[in-house]
């Protein structure tokens, strides 16, 4: 193995230049990061050239971005690393063998700052001329009781039928097909939205062109995503995909769970049964 033809003992010394200062994690944190990026280099036996391409993709990175566009973070997803952390977090959740609606990654999309919307409310303030519009519906519940929760909020958002979601696109208006609901007595929510369709995620920078080298398609599968959150109550992050779509077998950001399959019916998108349940903070 190649690995041997290089001193590890130049790892530990990197390792070991840390101060007392740092906390327990950051040093547990950074000595993993250091030993696996070194090894990485060691196997490979990396090439300056490499190293300085994979300088550039960060600095094109960072250069992408700003409070539209989250780069970095679609790189990650390219990359597997925010599902995988996605999965991580849901398996150690003490709740989660009893969670009957499966998580899925944030994505670089979310915003922060989206209105709150009457229930029955449409949320496409922009309508695209080949818009198919829907009824979606679901229900929160608590994930122990299985009793509704009333007051809860849920986020939702969506690109629109030409691959943009609305902070991307300057045709769109504020916010649309994005908004916020409160669920009512019995823990139920609904809109009108459009019928998700498959897109590409932006590919004219580094996520892009990394997709390019590796050979894969930058689509992913109609979706929609989720937020529910009530105070007291551990966050749901989720989306979900049309059961039928040609990209559920191989999502750009593998973010696919079977469970967040729905049923498609015309004109009428179900969230049911797999209500979405908000795990209760122990
Ligand atoms: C998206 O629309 C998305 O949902 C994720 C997770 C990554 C890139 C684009
Ligand atoms: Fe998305």
């Amino acid at each position: 193995m190649a690995t041997h033809r290089f001193n590890p003992e130049f790892t530990d010394n990197v390792i070991n230049a840390m101060g007392p200062k740092t906390t327990p994690r950051m040093r547990k944190l950074m000595s993993g990061l250091i030993r696996h990026m070194h090894d990485f280099a060691r196997e490979e036996e990396l090439t300056v050239d490499e190293w300085m391409a994979g300088v550039q993709m960060l600095n094109w990175a960072g250069q992408m971005s700003d409070n539209k566009r989250n780069e970095g973070q679609l790189v990650c997803d390219v990359f597997g690393l925010e599902t995988l952390v996605d999965e991580i977090t849901f398996t150690l959740a003490d709740e989660a063998k009893d969670a009957p609606t499966a998580t899925a990654i944030l994505g670089p999309f979310f915003r922060a700052d989206t209105p709150w919307r009457e229930l029955g409310e449409d949320i496409v303030k922009t309508r695209p001329a080949d818009a198919e519009l829907v009824f979606m519906h679901g229900q929160v519940l608590d994930f122990k009781t299985k009793e509704p929760l009333a007051g809860a909020s849920v986020e939702v958002w969506q690109a629109s039928t030409n691959g943009l979601y609305e902070q991307q696109d300057p045709e769109q208006v504020e916010s649309n097909l994005r908004g916020k609901f409160k669920t009512n007595e019995e823990g139920k929510y609904w809109f009108y939205c459009l019928r998700p369709t498959p897109y590409p995620v932006p590919n004219d920078g580094p996520a892009g062109k990394i997709l390019e080298l590796m050979d894969r398609h930058p689509f992913r599968p109609a979706h929609i995503h989720i937020l529910a959150t009530k105070e007291d109550y551990r966050p749901l992050t989720t989306q979900i995909f049309d059961r039928k779509d040609k990209y559920l077998d191989n999502d750009s950001v593998f973010a696919v769970k079977d469970s967040l399959l729905i049923r498609k019916f015309s004109y009428h998108y179900s969230c049911t049964p797999h209500q979405n349940t908000v795990s209760y903070l122990p």
